[in-house]
């Protein structure tokens, strides 16, 4: 046992943290004069790819942050608010689903969830291999998806492996990071053309859009080329904590899969997800509405 301190000096954490002492800072300006900060206990990974800057950090809150350029990705404690709405809406509806594309997603959160469905092949298109590397050293949950037998890993870009596969897919998930850096052309009129071929007929495709509030200004002009594309264009709304703005949007595509009409139960075990929650999501704000025309 310790013994009692005699002397009144302060310890230093009734001092309060010297800046030396104190853990680093990890920040992303979401915009010019504002963001979120975590601090770091540890720093797991930093380094830099071909393709982006790729950091890992361990945070008292959140648990192990993924940085890529700088932009949260993924954090432990709320990663599934994004993964389980980017995947079950497409995932519950398609009334077979058998083959999945997932389009970017290389730390693997995405792939977990659809790997509960009882899926006969998918395919994981990343660019970037240390973000498949670095994944599966610190978020386990990949390890574990890319053992599964029905997944293929494909380092390509996705953009190229679209329009060389001569393959169909029921269900297309674009796990892609914001319209800049190798994720720029994942945002464009001519990825979604592209993706178009190599859906099936029933096919659905569930892309991340970006922030309700801070991004809203893309999405008028988006919903327009989408409109030229496929049928059925529409946009649902989920909570992403650690993100941009907090509410975070998804575009929901076919040409024959009405998104109100789910064919199936999602799996047991999901955190947010569920039957009310997916007929909720479709239900848009006024100020988004007004962007949509
Ligand atoms: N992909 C979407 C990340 C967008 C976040 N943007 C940001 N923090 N500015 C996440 C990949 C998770 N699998």
């Amino acid at each position: 046992m310790t013994k009692p301190r005699k002397d009144k000096r302060p310890t230093r954490h009734a001092a309060g943290p010297k800046k030396s002492l104190r853990s680093p800072e990890f920040r992303e300006f979401q915009t010019p004069s504002s963001g979120i900060f975590f601090q770091a206990g540890r720093v797991l990974y930093s380094g830099k790819s071909a393709f982006q800057k790729i950091e890992v950090i361990e945070n008292k809150t959140y648990g192990r942050v993924l940085f890529l350029d700088g932009l949260v990705q993924t954090t432990d404690r709320d990663e599934y608010f994004y993964h389980e709405m980017l995947a079950h809406p497409a995932l519950t509806t398609h009334h077979e689903p058998r083959s999945l594309l997932i389009v970017g997603g290389g730390d693997g959160g995405l792939l977990h969830q659809a790997l509960a469905y009882p899926l006969k092949r998918i395919v994981l298109c990343e660019i970037d291999r240390d973000v498949i590397e670095v994944s599966k050293a610190y978020f386990p949950w990949l390890k574990l998806g890319l053992r599964d037998r029905r997944v293929e890993l494909v380092l390509a870009d996705a953009n190229a492996y679209v329009l060389r596969s001569r393959e169909e897919f029921d269900v297309i998930l674009v796990d892609s990071s914001d319209p800049v850096g190798p994720s720029a052309i994942l945002h464009q009129k001519q990825f979604y053309e592209r993706l178009k071929k190599i859906l099936g007929g029933e096919g659905i495709i569930a892309s991340q859009a970006g922030s309700l509030l801070l991004h809203l200004d893309s999405f008028g002009r988006k919903n327009a080329f989408l409109k030229k594309i496929f049928s059925i264009v529409r946009f649902y709304l989920g909570p992403a904590p650690t993100y941009p703005g907090g509410t975070w949007c998804y575009h929901y595509l076919s040409d024959r899969s009405d998104p109100l009409r789910v064919s199936r139960e999602p799996p047991p075990g999901l955190r947010y997800y569920s039957r009310e929650i997916h007929e909720a999501a479709f239900n848009l704000p006024n100020l988004l509405k007004e962007r949509l025309g």
